[in-house]
């Protein structure tokens, strides 16, 4: 690890963190409530992870654990400079071996150890400083959607060894995406280099319960096609490690869709029906539906809540794509016992 990746206070889970998710001494204790307090944002209750041995391993061996990456938003650090507030973000390209299953192990190119890479977030209107830091052998960029200037579009590859401050104004308000830019992009996205980049709206938005999902594929044989998929970076991990959530609680899911090769995915959730903001572009929902199509690089917010107790899929239903990893559960607890 490079010291400039222990820069970016954003890469240190905390103990706090940590015991959430059944690292530290959590064994044996029951699923109960914790507030979840993201640093700019009110604290919502979220139900506690509770700790499984595989992802221990799991998160041990990849360095990332995607039940993390679920609910974690990169605010940047706030400077001052001739009294103007910038949020600034530490970002790292590399490479590592991840364990996509028990079987196969794979070569990520990835941003801060993770893929997908943090999810950055601001409020429309911050000034954005992204410092961008390419320590893998290939030459990587970091484009990004949304509103900004020709040079700040991140079309320029970075060398090894090289860095690139991309600073923009965050705007317009919605979810997001960034990802590498470098040819052949399918290569350089199926690989690891995207995440999602969610920029609120002034007023913000209700409080919830607010997660991540971003869907990938993974080409392994380099065949250009996808032999499996991921919510969030490892295939199945939700399927194995059902997402808790309390019932009747509000829930607003950030979902991506980064696949390449495949055309189009959807993403449906089971046994309920969920409010659609378009790119999250919206304060007010564009339709109710419990399936939306996303082609690669569509994305949207969705809010729902749970009336009944329960484990509920979620996944695209293009079958294949759910059977090869892109499956997951809610597993909705009752109120009363958070
Ligand atoms: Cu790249």
């Amino acid at each position: 690890m490079s010291d400039f990746f222990k820069k970016s206070p954003s890469l240190r889970w905390s103990r706090r963190q940590l015991i959430q998710l059944g690292i530290f001494g959590a064994a044996g204790s029951a699923i109960a409530a914790i507030a979840y307090q993201n640093r700019d944002q009110p604290s919502v209750q979220a139900a506690q992870i509770p700790p499984v041995d595989f992802s221990q391993k799991s998160i041990e061996q990849n360095g990332f654990d995607p039940m993390q990456v679920l609910r974690d938003f990169d605010y940047g650090d706030v400077v001052y400079e001739n009294g103007r507030k910038i949020r600034e973000y530490h970002v790292e390209a590399n490479s590592t071996e991840i364990n996509l299953n028990a079987a196969i192990k794979y070569i990520s190119w990835n941003l801060n150890g993770r893929v997908p890479g943090p999810t950055f977030r601001a409020t429309e209107g911050d000034r954005l400083r992204i410092i961008f830091h390419n320590a893998d052998g290939h030459s990587h960029t970091l484009h990004f959607h949304g509103t900004h200037p020709e040079e700040m579009d991140g079309v320029k590859p970075v060398r090894h060894g090289k860095t690139m401050v991309y600073e923009f104004d965050a705007m317009p308000y919605g979810v997001h995406l960034y990802h590498c830019h470098v040819a052949p992009v399918t290569r350089h996205i199926g690989k690891g280099l995207y995440g999602m980049f969610i920029i609120d709206p002034p007023e913000g938005r209700p409080p919830a319960d607010e997660m991540v999902l971003v869907m990938g594929g993974y080409d392994i044989n380099n065949d250009e096609k996808n032999e499996l998929y991921a919510f969030n970076g490892i295939p199945n991990v939700f399927r194995d490690r059902p997402i808790p959530i309390v019932q009747n609680q509000l829930i607003r899911v950030y979902v991506l869709n980064m696949i390449e090769f495949d055309v189009a995915a959807t993403f449906h959730i089971h046994a309920n029906f969920f409010r659609l903001y378009r790119t999250g572009r919206s304060l007010t929902p564009d339709e109710e539906s419990d399936v939306v199509t996303m082609g690669t690089a569509e994305r949207h917010i969705i809010e729902f809540s749970y009336p009944f107790t329960g484990k509920y899929m979620f996944h695209p239903h293009q079958d294949y794509i759910a059977e090869h990893g892109c499956m997951g559960f809610f597993k909705v607890i009752p109120a009363s016992e958070v």
